[in-house]
């Protein structure tokens, strides 16, 4: 898909559901969640040859795969009996529970300078967490009553996009907003009556994509960095969500 919203193009053939594709750093590969042989997986496509790789190969439900900054490996996230953030080689080797906590743990974004964000509920609210590639050095980021997940870590790593209820409320749309990557400056950036969710970095430039119901129904849009040029690009009435944003010439 063009960023314009033309030449939508269904890259994906599969009986199963698919979701949240990512895009490899160099540009190469896709990673997303699909349905294999009755169970949810995370698998790795590679549109030239339509190779695939099963990453996960469990009963349970992994999603939201996010690569490290060299290609050479993902992180995601397993629902279960607990949620875990993993870490997995690209080949499908030397999977790693990053995260090992009783709490819900979900949504990894793997930043370009390496750190990972995540959300969790370990402190008894929903809140933004960091964490190194090995898991170490757990850092709260938000402090805020309320559901604060979702994040998305910039192309330089200096910033991270998020969803968070604070200024909605529980029951409205959740809004997003911006914060340094040490979780200073926090600060709303997308802000309508509907559930605005999803926020996507865009590989190549300071914009980002994310998911709204502001009409009635889910619909993609993308809008610069400082909340300006908001642009929607899907009109339909279907639900279009978990956007990634694959910029041209990256
Ligand atoms: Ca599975
Ligand atoms: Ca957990
Ligand atoms: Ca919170
Ligand atoms: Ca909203």
């Amino acid at each position: 898909m063009n960023e314009d919203g033309s030449d939508l193009v269904q890259i994906t053939e599969s009986p199963g559901f698919e979701g949240y594709p990512v895009w490899s750093p160099d540009g190469t590969k896709l990673a997303f969640q699909s349905v294999v042989a009755g169970e949810s997986e995370v698998i790795t496509l590679d549109p030239e040859t339509g190779e695939t790789v099963n990453l996960t190969h469990t009963p349970g439900f992994e999603d939201v795969p996010s690569w490290s900054p060299d290609g050479s490996q993902l992180a995601f996230y397993r629902v279960g009996e607990d949620w875990e953030i993993f870490r997995v080689d690209a080949d499908g080797a030397n999977q790693v529970n990053l995260t090992n906590h009783p709490a819900l743990d979900a949504f990894p974004s793997w930043s370009p300078l390496g750190p990972i964000a995540f959300y969790s509920n370990r402190d008894g609210d929903w809140e933004i967490y960091v964490m190194e590639p090995d898991g170490s050095n757990v850092r709260r980021l938000t402090h805020s009553p309320g559901f604060d997940a979702y994040p998305s870590f910039s192309r330089d790593g200096s910033k991270i996009l998020f969803h968070s209820h604070r200024l909605s409320g529980e029951e409205g749309g959740g809004d997003i907003f911006i914060m340094d990557a040490d979780g200073s400056n926090q600060r709303p950036l997308i802000v309508s009556p509907g559930e605005d969710s999803d926020p996507c970095w865009c590989s190549a430039s300071d914009r980002f994509v994310f998911s709204s119901d502001r009409d009635g129904d889910y619909e993609i849009f993308i809008v610069n960095i400082d909340g300006s040029g908001l642009t929607q690009l899907t009109h339909n009435t279907v639900s279009d969500i978990e956007p990634d944003c694959w910029e041209p010439g990256h």
